[in-house]
């Protein structure tokens, strides 16, 4: 059968390194938020853990992986909780396996990211531990054996915690030159390795979600949303005119966390509201990595919460030089947005708005809808027309494993297979996409719920959300499904 996909069609899965590696505190590695967070659930919040000013243990929640600890407290793992990255799913020590098991699928393309924290456990230091730098090379290499290309996150939500506690984060114009440092080394040691690199995953969550959890933030939180995001847009803008200098053939991207947004109702209010919520939840970052500079609603935006912000003349200067190659997000869902408070709602984790009576919701409340992805790629390529990619898709959801170690997956194979027909369709209408990688590929732990039992990929790993298990990995239905699509390159979906 053929498809509309390109020949050259990049297919295959994606991971991040805090949610699949573990090996947290191996090889001089230095921790992460992720590493002082518990597990929760879909109504459970995940807490960050500390010790307060006197010595007293706490936590709070880490909503939208920000979570703020209180004045004079110090982030720490405690004797009495679970901290599922920890362990990961041991990718550290796997990764050669696993990267096999990506090849018989037929893997063209593998997205994972780097910890920052592996290169530079602090993240101000001058000189990377070489320890980290090796153990990428030798994965990029394992990757290259199969006939894989490497598509690479420098950064996903996995500042050093040296860099949060001791420098604030990225509330620190600081934070940009230690980044573009981070950036530069990995550019040079990796740039015979790695082709494609994105910058900041799902970069919009810092202020996308700010009003979308029933009530809106505060002034100040959105304060410093916008604060943050502009240093992260000048490193990235910075990272990217380097990543050129130091190799020409590099594809750079950005990435976004793509929520397609519906008017709940006709009433153009809602229309209104929905057009708003497309600038400030996706426009905002993707215009400014696009196009090198502040979309013109941006003040509308600031004044709204009386944000005023530290930018200057060379910022604005790095932007327009450090303009991305490529627009990348990933989609889950779609979501409504309305003014009219008598809707019945969502009640999902990262999920809200009124509840659209034509999906179905995912038992973690995310809204299925395939139409969306093409809606969204439609949208996005007219506005930027650069190539796209799709780098995350997936459907977190319980898996059974029989008696006999098989795990019938028909569920998750019903939610690829329109996707890929989204996909296919929105190319026939035009839209330059490039590639698609699916999200935890090999099971992994729920960036927003902490949980292993939210299960998502082709490869099922043999571990709880106690980290008990063989961490041995078995392959699901859909494993052979997906071998066949990418074998007929998006032709055979049956
Ligand atoms: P989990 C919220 C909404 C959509 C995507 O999510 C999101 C989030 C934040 O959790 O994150 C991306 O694990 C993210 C991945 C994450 C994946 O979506 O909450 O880039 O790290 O695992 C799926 O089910």
């Amino acid at each position: 059968m053929t498809s509309s996909f390109p020949k050259d069609f990049l297919w295959g899965g994606a991971i991040a390194a805090n949610q699949a590696e573990g090996a947290w505190n191996v090889d001089g590695r230095g921790p992460a938020k992720t590493d002082v967070t518990t597990g929760g659930s879909v109504d459970a919040p995940r807490f960050v853990t500390y010790i307060d000013k006197d010595g007293n243990p706490g936590k709070a929640p880490a909503m939208g992986h920000n979570g703020i600890i209180p004045e004079g407290a110090k982030y720490a793992v405690l004797d009495n909780e679970y901290y599922p990255n920890h362990l990961g799913v041991d990718f550290y020590h796997r990764y050669k396996e696993d990267i096999a098991l990506l090849a018989e699928m037929g893997f063209k393309v593998f997205r994972l990211s780097i910890s920052w924290s592996r290169i530079f456990p602090n993240g101000d230091e001058t000189e990377p531990n070489q320890a980290g730098l090796d153990f990428y090379r030798k994965v990029f290499e394992e990757c290259h054996k199969h006939g894989i290309e490497p598509l690479v996150s420098m950064w996903h939500f996995d500042t050093p915690l040296y860099l949060e506690e001791n420098y604030g984060g990225w509330g620190n114009r600081k934070l940009i030159d230690f980044y573009v440092h981070y950036a530069e080394t990995i550019f040079t040691e990796y740039k015979d390795l790695v082709k494609y690199w994105l910058t900041f995953n799902e970069i919009n969550n810092t202020v996308m979600f700010l009003d979308m959890f029933g009530a809106s933030a505060s002034d100040e939180a959105f304060q410093d949303g916008y604060q943050q995001l502009h240093y992260q847009f000048v490193a990235s803008a910075r990272a990217v005119k380097s990543g050129h200098a130091i190799n020409s053939d590099f594809q750079i991207g950005n990435m976004i966390c793509g929520i397609t947004f519906y008017p709940a109702t006709c009433d153009p209010k809602d229309v209104l509201a929905n057009r708003h919520k497309w600038e400030q939840g996706i426009y905002y970052c993707g215009d400014v990595q696009t196009k090198g500079k502040y979309p013109t609603f941006a003040k509308r935006l600031w004044k709204e919460h009386n944000v005023a912000l530290d930018i200057t003349e060379q910022d604005l200067e790095d932007l327009k030089e450090g303009t991305v190659d490529m627009y990348t997000f990933s989609y889950y869902m779609s979501n409504n947005v309305t003014t009219h408070a008598d809707q019945e709602q969502v009640a999902g984790n990262f999920s809200t708005g009124a509840k659209n009576p034509y999906l179905t919701y995912s038992d973690w409340g995310w809204g299925l809808d395939p139409l969306g992805l093409q809606y969204y790629l439609e949208k996005v390529y007219d506005r930027y027309e650069l190539p796209i990619m799709v780098v995350e898709n997936g459907l977190g959801a319980f898996d059974t494993v029989e008696e006999d170690g098989s795990i019938h997956d028909d569920y998750r194979i019903d939610y690829y297979s329109p996707h890929i027909q989204a996909m296919e369709a929105a190319i026939e209408n035009g839209v330059d996409l490039r590639g698609y990688t699916t999200w935890g590929c090999i099971g992994l732990v729920s960036a927003g719920t902490g949980e292993i039992r939210k299960r998502y990929g082709f490869i099922y790993v043999d571990v709880d959300d106690k980290g008990q298990g063989s961490l041995e990995r078995s392959r699901k239905d859909s494993f052979y499904w997906y071998k066949k699509v990418i074998a007929s390159n998006g032709g055979d979906l049956d």
